[in-house]
């Protein structure tokens, strides 16, 4: 089987609203969509959420690498060979969100090509993943109504609060509000998005020492080093790296380093092959992980849940699942359903969805 054609179609899809954190704010969707086909006929399809602040990719840099670069080295090729390929693609530097996008196309065609899902072929730990909501900056009283509501609509009890706001008592009120409505049993953690520095980011974390919070995720720029190093040795929640570790090497240094004890792994940006190989680092060395959320859509979720739930180690703590319901609509035929806190991975061939053509030709921005 070779490949024939490499697609990158950029699209936008409004956010029903608008989510804000310290490093950017996200108020539509504009990402690519990847698809790849085969002289057999397997479609692989993948989605690509550019994240500018944070990585530096935007909608026309991935469109143009995948179309210059990528391509090139795709057409032809055996999608099997996927070590191969990203071996290739790693001759360019960065562009994690591209790379990753296609890495998992490759392992849709894989999976449709063998009538097998990728939940399977990854080791199919468990069918569902328990899922973790993240809720963006907004007055107190609005992210414990937000808390509440997707308690009660989608069972969820698991939240990731972003924090990082100058006055730091914005946040600390935050926590404390979110704590007091949601009760003892309910797990949150914190994401600051490098919104402070290391020493600010360590007396939030005194400040909040009591109420029993489980990580503190990116509070400072990891090129922070020393202050880092402290802060990590210092603060009374353990320091998850997210942004700071979008490659297998990173993670190994920053775990080295004793910039972070816990590690948020994104398939968005590191796939389904690379997310392995940092899992197994992670589980080796007793690290914890999340299965973190790139502001992902629908289809970029679908990655995720069969990736957590492939494994062991990755299925231990809820995944970063919910914000596709904040985009105002999604290019799959299989809706992800959350009911009583859980999502299922998809069990048919490959990444076990369909494209909608229709909405796709709708969304899609190189054609109007
Ligand atoms: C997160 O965990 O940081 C915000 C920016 C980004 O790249 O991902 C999100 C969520
Ligand atoms: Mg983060």
């Amino acid at each position: 089987m070779k490949i024939d054609t490499v697609e990158a179609i950029p699209y936008e899809i409004g956010m029903r609203k608008p989510l804000l954190f310290a490093s950017g704010q996200m108020t539509t969707a504009d990402h690519v969509l990847v698809r790849i086909t085969t002289d057999e006929g397997h479609v692989g399809i993948a989605d690509v959420p550019p994240r500018p602040y944070t990585y530096g990719e935007t909608q026309g840099s991935v469109v143009a690498v995948i179309e210059t670069l990528f391509a090139p080295l795709l057409v032809g090729a055996d999608p099997f060979a996927r070590n191969a390929i990203n071996a290739g693609m790693a001759r360019t530097v960065g562009n994690f969100a591209a790379k990753g996008a296609v890495d998992i196309a490759l392992w849709d065609i894989i999976g449709k090509s063998l009538g097998t899902s990728v939940h399977a072929l990854l080791g199919g730990f468990t069918p569902t993943v328990r899922v973790s909501h993240m809720v963006g900056f907004a007055p107190a009283q609005e992210m414990v109504d937000e808390a509440l509501n997707y308690r009660e609509q989608y069972g969820i009890t698991s939240f990731k609060v972003k924090v990082g706001r100058r006055p730091v008592s914005l946040d600390v009120d935050a926590c404390i509000a979110l704590r007091e409505a949601l009760g003892a049993d309910a797990e949150l953690y914190l994401d600051a998005n490098r919104g402070w520095s290391a020493n600010e980011a360590l007396a939030v974390a005194r400040a909040c020492d009591g109420l029993g919070l489980l990580y503190l995720e990116e509070p400072c720029d990891a090129l922070e080093v020393i202050g880092r190093q402290r802060l990590v040795r210092e603060s009374p929640l353990t320091i998850m790296a997210d942004e700071s570790v979008p490659t297998l090497g990173d993670v190994a240094r920053e775990l080295h380093n004793g910039g972070a004890s816990a590690i948020s792994i994104k398939t968005a940006r590191t796939g389904f092959s690379e997310s392995q190989k940092i899992l197994g680092l992670c589980e080796g060395l007793g690290v914890d992980v999340i299965m973190g959320n790139q502001i992902d859509s629908m289809l970029g979720s679908v990655a995720t849940v069969i990736f957590g739930a492939a494994f062991k180690h990755s299925s231990r703590r809820a995944a970063e699942l919910s914000n596709f319901l904040e985009f105002a609509d999604f290019l799959i035929t299989e809706p992800l359903v959350i009911k009583n806190g859980q999502i299922s991975a998809p069990t048919a061939p490959g990444l076990g969805v369909t494209l909608d053509n229709n909405k796709l030709a709708a969304y899609r921005l190189d054609r109007k």
